[in-house]
């Protein structure tokens, strides 16, 4: 029997999809550069569907039902590009090539291309939900042609997480690395949502003087409501949970240093490039940046900051409400500006993306998945070339009564000393977006005044020059 799919790379990721195919009744040739990981995985899982264990590439290649489905769940990097060059001599006009590694989507648009020579559909694919998601159902974000998604797509469909009106968490993104930056934008997303929900328990530790018990509590209460998601229910679960070596809040023993892989990173290099204001990803990737340095934090810690005092229990609670408030205020920015992201790079990509699409896609298996994905599909569904999620009415309309609290936050955090990198980002963002004038006007004409760079007026048409070095008489440029 040939199999219906390939798996290479048979780690955590590669094995847990894997298996989640061959429950899914379909026949999984598997294989690993190290053939102990293929060993292991009959071993333990053999007996949990039809897997087809495999040595050599030559043996792996020959397992497959035409055309060739084979999945590639390596470290991303260099090592995808062994293993493409490998396995593509070996395959025919017509196979599929799906990389589910966490690729770089401009790596992902040169394989594509390269492959596409040699007549190989290359399917750069976001896949989001760690190790549970990829078992039991990931969020899947697969690029590429059209016509390899008209194959591959139904097997993806079965595996994929269900939303909770049923509809699979995956969908054909666009062409070649559409895929893989909706992914990465995904992952800025992520950075964002987790910063935001830091500081909100930073704040309601430093100024309201809850305990971390106490604010898993406060958490369990906002997951019941508009906040309902994975990432406030797992926040909730570390903060009531207690080291058992030391009796301490488990938050309190853990080095206060956050890593970082890199996705965030790169949403942020790329929203550079292509121009678009993503503060809230941005400030969330400086956030951990700046933990991170441990001797600069060191000697700067005497650094003078106000004399804090705590709420009492009546204003600790209704400042519990107002951060609520902030965080979702702040939430909503965070996924403006990743869909703005998304917007940009599909227009200077060409890749069409579907927004609301995405928005139902990331409902169920993603690390992001929440009740407030649900609105943001209903509201392109509601109008497909919304502009902007701001521009949508219900979030308006949210985030318009959220505003005064919001801003009650900010500035109690700022007289407190809490840094609210992310919290203030956004504040900042909807005040930018709603102003009527920026000072950008002056910004323009500081760059005419050393630089000739012109300006245009909002009076008249044209692009203008002052002569500031001579008698400030105004030029026709260009
Ligand atoms: P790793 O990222 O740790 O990669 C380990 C796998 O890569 C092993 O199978 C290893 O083979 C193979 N490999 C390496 Br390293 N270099 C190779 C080479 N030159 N040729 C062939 N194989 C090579 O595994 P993972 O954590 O399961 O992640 C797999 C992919 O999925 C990554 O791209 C990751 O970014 C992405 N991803 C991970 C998550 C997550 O939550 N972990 C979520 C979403 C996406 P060996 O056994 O012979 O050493």
């Amino acid at each position: 029997e040939k199999a219906d799919i390939g798996v290479t790379g048979l780690a955590v990721m590669g094995s847990n999809l894997a298996r989640n195919f061959a429950r899914h009744g379909f026949t999984v040739a598997l294989h690993n550069r190290t053939k102990a990981k293929t060993d292991a995985l009959i071993k333990d899982h053999g007996d949990e569907g039809d897997f087809v264990p495999t040595t050599t590439a030559e043996e792996f290649v020959a397992a497959l039902e035409r055309p060739r489905r084979l999945l590639i769940m390596v470290k991303a990097g260099e090592p995808t590009d062994a293993v493409i060059a490998e396995f593509a001599p070996l395959l025919e006009s017509g196979d599929v090539i799906i990389d589910g590694g966490n690729a770089h989507f401009e790596d992902t648009r040169r394989r594509e291309r390269e492959l596409r020579e040699q007549g190989i559909h290359f399917v750069g694919t976001g896949v989001s939900g760690g190790e549970e998601g990829a078992l039991n159902g990931p969020s899947i974000m697969p690029g590429g042609s059209a016509e390899s998604y008209g194959s591959l797509g139904p097997m993806l469909e079965q595996i994929a997480a269900k939303a909770k009106d049923g509809k699979p968490c995956t969908t054909h993104i666009g062409p070649d690395g559409a895929g893989h930056f909706v992914k990465m934008v995904h992952n800025g997303i992520e950075y964002a949502d987790m910063q935001l929900i830091a500081e909100a328990y930073h704040l309601l530790r430093a100024v309201a003087g809850y305990s971390p018990a106490q604010i898993a509590e406060i958490f369990r209460t906002w997951n019941d409501g508009r906040l309902d998601s994975y990432l406030i229910q797992i926040t909730a679960e570390v903060l009531a949970h207690t080291d058992a070596a030391t009796g301490k809040p488990f938050v309190d023993v853990v080095a206060d240093q956050a890593e970082q892989k890199g996705t965030g990173r790169w949403t942020v290099q790329v929203a550079l490039d292509l121009g678009v204001p993503v503060s809230g990803i941005a400030e969330a990737v400086f956030a951990r940046s700046l933990s991170g340095h441990a001797e600069l934090r060191a000697a700067s810690r005497d650094l003078p900051g106000p004399r804090g005092t705590t709420l009492d229990e009546k204003a600790a609670a209704r400042f519990a409400d107002q951060v609520e408030q902030a965080l979702y205020a702040s939430k909503i920015v965070s996924y403006t500006q990743g869909f703005h992201q998304i917007q940009t790079g599909s227009e200077e990509y060409g890749w069409d993306i579907d927004l609301g699409a995405i928005a139902s896609i990331w409902r169920g298996g993603c690390i992001i998945r929440a009740a407030f994905l649900d609105r943001i599909t209903a509201a392109y569904a509601s109008r497909p070339d919304l502009p902007s999620l701001l521009s949508d009415e219900r979030f308006a309309q949210e985030i318009g009564a959220a505003q005064e609290d919001w801003r009650t936050v900010v500035a109690a955090a700022v007289q407190h000393g809490v840094p609210v990198p992310g919290f203030s980002a956004a504040l900042a963002y909807y005040d930018a977006l709603r102003a009527e004038r920026l000072p950008a006007a002056l910004t323009q004409a500081q760059r005419d005044f050393f630089g000739a760079h012109t300006y245009r007026r909002d009076d008249r048409e044209g692009t203008f020059h002052t002569l500031w070095g001579g008698d400030r008489s105004e030029t026709k440029a260009g």
